[in-house]
Formats: C-alpha cells, structure tokens, sequence
C-alpha cells in the first residue's frame, strides 16, 4: 500500500544519507546539470550496506506484484545491485537466475558481451538512478538484441526529472518516457518526492538549506 511504501521510502533515504551514499552541495548530472544532491550507489561499499540495499529493491521488487523471470544488472554499476537482489529474492524464496553484460565484447574464453544466465523472457532490469534516461536505453537496447523482453525496471532512485532527447529537455520524466513509450514497468525504492519529504523533516544541522536547493532544482528540471 501507499502508506508502506513511503515508509519504505523515509527509511531508504535515510538509510542513503547515514551510508554517504545521498549527498548534498554540487554536483553535475551526466546530462549536465548542476544538482544539489546526488546519489552515488557505489558508496553501499560494505557487506552490510550493499545487504541492506538489497532487502530495499528486493521487498519494492516484490510488493510492485511486477512479474519477470530473470534479473539483468548493466554494467557496471548495476552488476552488485542485480547480484545482490538476486541473493535476497532467493532468500526470500523467489529464485531467478541473473546476468549482466560487460562493457568490451571478449575475443577468447566464454565470449560475448553477456555473463551468467541465458538472457531470455522477461527481465527485470536492476539499476541505481534514472535521471535523464540515457542509461535505461542503453540496458532496454542489450536484452532486445539478446532476444529477450526488456519487461521492468527496478532503481533505487528516481530522481523525477525531465528526459533528455537528443540533447533537449522534455516534458516528460525517464520514468514516464520508459513506461508510456517503451512499455516497461518501473518501480523505485525513492524518488525525489521523498527525498523531498524527508528534507522537510529533517531540515537542521548539516542538511539545513537543502530543502530550498532542491525545490528549486525540481522547479527547474523536475516533472509532476
Ligand atoms: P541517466 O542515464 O541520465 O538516466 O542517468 C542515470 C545515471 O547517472 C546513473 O546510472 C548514474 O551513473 C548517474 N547518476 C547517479 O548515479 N546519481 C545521481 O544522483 C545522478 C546521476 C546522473 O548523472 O544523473
């Protein structure tokens, strides 16, 4: 229900902020915009962390009732998440095997540019951040030319701003843009709403200002 998974959502971003994994001051986006905050994955960089991060995308991935009968994590940041989630969904009693492709094709040994489990049927694609959308294309492109059916999209968070095509902002979100026109279904641990929310709340000491910052980059790049 909504009221769980905003709970879900406060304890993630929380979690995120505790890690050094969601930071505040200024960044610049892959897309080339000034951010005040950022959410750097590669930062749940413990057992425990990167244990925890699972538990999140593992319960979202099953409470969103999305169906999928393999996990794909794109490289390379996407390889622990899907590895990971893939380790709780078995614990949890969901076993489905996974795999993730490399980012230079082998010329000797196994070959190709994918690794582990056939990629075949529906795949639960597991990524860190949809910003932009760039990186969702770029996973949705690899399983369609394995044969397979790009079917979702699990991150962690959706930063809820407007997609780029080529080079130009749109009106519409990487999430929207992936679920209307490609089809996907996408569910996300956060989005910047609870980021937003949780700024609200939590708007003293080191995070005081913040909360200003990011309502204005939202008026400026975000979606409804
Ligand atoms: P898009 O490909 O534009 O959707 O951006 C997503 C990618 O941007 C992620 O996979 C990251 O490589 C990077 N990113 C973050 O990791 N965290 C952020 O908070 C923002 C970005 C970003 O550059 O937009």
């Amino acid at each position: 229900d909504d009221a769980g998974q905003d709970a879900l959502a406060q304890e993630f971003v929380q979690f995120s902020v505790e890690s050094g994994v969601l930071r505040f001051g200024q960044f610049k986006t892959k897309a080339g915009r000034m951010s005040p905050y950022f959410f750097n994955a590669g930062l749940f960089d413990d057992g425990a962390k990167l244990g925890r991060l699972a538990q999140f995308y593992a319960r979202r991935i099953l409470a969103s009732g999305i169906e999928f009968d393999m996990l794909f994590g794109p490289a390379y940041k996407g390889i622990p998440l899907a590895a990971a989630t893939a380790v709780e969904l078995a614990r949890l009693g969901r076993n489905v095997p996974y795999a993730y492709n490399r980012k230079e094709a082998k010329d000797h040994g196994e070959g190709g540019s994918l690794v582990g489990a056939p990629v075949q049927g529906r795949v639960l694609v597991i990524d860190d951040v949809m910003s932009a959308g760039t990186a969702a294309r770029e996973s949705i492109a690899i399983i369609r030319a394995a044969g397979a059916t790009p079917h979702a999209v699990a991150i962690a968070l959706d930063r809820q701003e407007k997609a780029t095509e080529n080079g130009q902002d749109t009106e519409h979100s990487a999430v929207q843009y992936v679920e209307r026109v490609l089809g996907l279904q996408v569910c996300s641990i956060a989005r910047l709403a609870d980021l937003l929310a949780y700024l609200a709340t939590h708007s003293d000491g080191a995070l005081a200002g913040y909360h200003a910052q990011v309502l204005e980059y939202r008026r400026r790049y975000g979606v409804d």
